[in-house]
């Protein structure tokens, strides 16, 4: 079975790892393998330039998750990290401060760096690094091309114009994320570089191909909002034969982890899991979704999605540990045979 799923930073790489346990079968003399083959395409608007390296928050958060480097504690970033580097740069006075550069994922950056600089693609340089951490998936970049998102936000200095009205202006999304904790009231969300920007070598083939197409419990905005932004991602997935299935990555009205609330704010769908299945829409409908997972907390909202035309089921969505994860891949699997 062919499996391709979208995937952000913390949320989706859980959901993957649970994903790549309930294929994975061990029998007691410690055989085994996976009986599906999963391609990842992983969300690059968040990539940013940090003392001249490049850096790919999602792309390293599900190759650390799943290759076991991850930080627990952080869910991004190496565990036993320590960030010197971090320390003297700030010594020096030079920005940005407040981006967390860890010494160990300095290497991934630069090699990253080094490769990018040699001419070989995001999708080469990913391949190369995955080869170290063995993620037991494929993972691809969205695409090649630069596409990063930033978000347009009243001037924090407080600036006004002419009239009075505070000055707006455009952030790179970890600034947003980061610094501002995602506090600051977000009009809306550029991303620069998407209009121009080619999906990765694969990444269509992948949906195409796919039995089944996931969108794990990442942020619908800037997550997966941004991978189907990339021209042709979401056509493909419209006209991919394979069911689409999508995990709520709101749960009781809120966002599991992470700041999605704010994002979907921004774009003016509410926080529920039931908005959030409008917004991606039933693929009978022109939209994008099969089946909707939500938790057993919003089973009131099942019918309201079903009148939409995804059909929907209300199971425990709490990735608390990987066997409770692997139990909500579980149910995405039984939409093949559905
Ligand atoms: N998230 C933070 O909240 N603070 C940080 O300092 C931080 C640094 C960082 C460095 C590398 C990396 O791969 C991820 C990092 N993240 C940090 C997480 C990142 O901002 C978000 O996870 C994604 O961009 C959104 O999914």
């Amino acid at each position: 079975m062919r499996i391709t799923a979208l995937a952000g930073g913390i949320g989706g790489s859980r959901f993957i790892r649970g994903l790549r346990a309930q294929l994975t079968t061990t029998h007691p003399d410690g055989s085994g393998g996976t009986t599906a083959e999963v391609t990842v395409i992983g969300n690059t608007g968040d990539d940013i330039w940090v003392h001249g390296l490049r850096v790919c928050p999602d792309l390293d958060t599900v190759m650390y998750t799943l290759g076991g480097g991850i930080s627990t504690e952080r869910g991004w970033g190496r565990e036993g990290e320590t960030f010197t580097a971090k320390a003297e740069l700030a010594g020096y006075g030079v920005e940005p401060t407040w981006f967390g550069l860890g010494d160990k994922d300095i290497a991934t950056h630069l090699v990253r760096t080094a490769s990018l600089a040699a001419g070989y693609s995001l999708t080469e340089v990913t391949a190369a690094l995955c080869a170290r951490w063995q993620p037991g998936v494929t993972l691809l970049p969205m695409s090649d091309d630069r596409a990063e998102t930033h978000v347009v936000v009243d001037d924090p200095s407080g600036a006004r114009d002419d009239s009075g009205r505070p000055m707006q202006i455009a952030i790179h999304f970890q600034e947003w994320w980061i610094k501002y904790r995602a506090a600051l009231p977000a009009h809306s969300f550029a991303i620069i570089g998407i209009d121009t920007a080619k999906p990765a070598p694969g990444v269509i083939e992948a949906i195409e191909n796919a039995d089944l197409i996931i969108f794990p419990p990442s942020n619908p905005v800037v997550s997966i909002g941004t991978i189907l932004a990339v021209p042709g991602i979401a056509a493909a997935i419209r006209s991919a034969t394979g069911p689409v299935v999508g995990v709520s990555p709101i749960v009781g009205g809120a966002p599991v982890r992470g700041m999605a609330d704010s994002c979907l704010q921004a774009i003016g769908v509410e926080t529920s899991a039931a908005a959030v299945a409008a917004h991606y829409g039933a693929r009978a409908d022109g939209g994008l979704l099969d089946v909707w997972l939500v938790d057993e907390q919003d089973a009131d909202v099942v019918e309201t999605v079903r009148a939409l035309g995804i059909s929907c089921r209300a199971i425990p969505l709490m990735m608390t540990d990987v066997a409770a994860t692997a139990l909500m891949a579980a149910e995405c699997l039984h939409s093949v045979n559905s």
